[in-house]
């Protein structure tokens, strides 16, 4: 069996209005996991354009995504941080994947079906193919672990099937040029802790997200305290007190998202936070939750702000980054190449 080197890589848009969804479910995370692994994690500007972004907001996004990776605590000496496009391994493996992918694999994805709602007709090809680029930012680095919300489940089992099938499709070759019986791994999506989907503040069924029109529905990293404390005063819900056990938030999502975002801000679990504030009324319990929303992510934000009054020092990072992901990924790519086919400059110089 082939021996992949433990290597983690995840993802985030620059597309604004970054929240506490993408920071629970994903940042914290990755901070988490430079602990235990390498990571490489990249602010995903080329997934960005699949739908039309204005070209300042997209670089001032780009660097707002950076500064929430450091102000959260991701090393970007220790570990790998950096903007997409400045690696064109992603693309040129995408286009490789686009090969391999199946169209009835995609015509299966839920987000298209939800992105391109009643317009299909006219999404972009990138919005379609979206999940094969992804495969390509995570295999370009041969990555075995991918920390993500819940929401991007069915692009990693893509990611997976993709990854399968180049095995299988080109196995003789991946055998003859000493690769073993696998070039690419089946990396393993890692959807863990209390806030894999962090639901909308208006509405508990839906996800929180970016392009939700409505701001009242997200916390952002950017909200002032008196803006995260309106956010959470105004939150729908439904007029029962909290129960003291998990069964009784059945059938409540908005009280099951507030409490599952109480857990993750404090880092406790669901359970703890019904034992101290079961039978409390939302009145009692939202000014608890604003607090402490306040107090874990003002620090944040504060940092944030500070970051992006530099944004030289950001696009330093970035660039250095990206100079050493384009080595990590120009492996792969001579691996790539020489399994495929493709005549390439290594094999000219051997
Ligand atoms: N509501 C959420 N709860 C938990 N995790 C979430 N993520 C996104 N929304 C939630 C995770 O954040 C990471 C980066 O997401 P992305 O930038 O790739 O955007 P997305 O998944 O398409 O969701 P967004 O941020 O809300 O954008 P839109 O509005 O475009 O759908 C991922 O790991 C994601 O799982």
């Amino acid at each position: 069996m082939t021996d992949f080197s433990p290597l983690v890589f995840s993802g985030v848009q620059p597309t604004g209005n970054l929240h506490l969804g993408n920071y629970l479910g994903a940042i914290t995370r990755f901070v988490e996991m430079q602990k235990s692994h390498a990571c490489i994690y990249c602010v995903v500007d080329m997934h960005a354009i699949t739908v039309w972004q204005d070209p300042k907001e997209l670089a001032r996004n780009t660097r707002e995504v950076t500064a929430a990776f450091l102000a959260a605590g991701i090393d970007p000496a220790a570990h790998i941080v950096f903007n997409q496009s400045q690696v064109a391994a992603h693309a040129e493996l995408a286009w490789v994947f686009n090969c391999v992918a199946r169209m009835g694999w995609l015509n299966r994805m839920t987000q298209f079906k939800e992105k391109a709602g009643k317009h299909r007709e006219n999404a972009s090809v990138g919005l379609f193919a979206y999940p094969t680029l992804m495969a390509a930012d995570i295999l370009v680095y041969r990555a075995t672990h991918v920390p993500v919300g819940e929401d991007q489940k069915q692009h990693l089992e893509l990611s997976r099937d993709i990854a399968a099938k180049f095995n299988h499709d080109f196995a003789e070759s991946i055998a003859a040029h000493g690769f073993g019986d696998a070039f690419f791994p089946l990396t393993e999506p890692l959807i863990t802790g209390p806030a894999t989907r962090i639901m909308s503040l208006r509405d508990g069924t839906k996800k929180m997200s970016k392009s939700d029109p409505s701001d009242f529905s997200r916390i952002t990293l950017t909200d002032d305290a008196d803006a995260i404390a309106l956010k959470i005063r105004k939150a729908r819900t439904d007029p029962e007190p909290l129960p003291s056990e998990l069964d009784g938030l059945k059938e409540r999502p908005e009280a099951e998202n507030l409490v599952g975002i109480y857990a993750a801000l404090a880092g406790v679990t669901r359970e703890e936070v019904l034992r101290d504030h079961g039978g409390s009324q939302f009145s009692a319990f939202k000014p608890a939750l604003a607090d402490l929303a306040v107090t874990t992510m003002a620090p944040i934000a504060a940092e944030m702000r500070r970051l992006l009054e530099d944004p030289g020092h950001i696009d330093g990072v970035l660039t250095d980054g990206a100079d050493r992901a384009r080595g990590l990924a120009a492996a792969t790519m001579d691996g790539v190449k020489d399994i495929v086919g493709f005549i390439h400059r290594s094999i000219a110089a051997g």
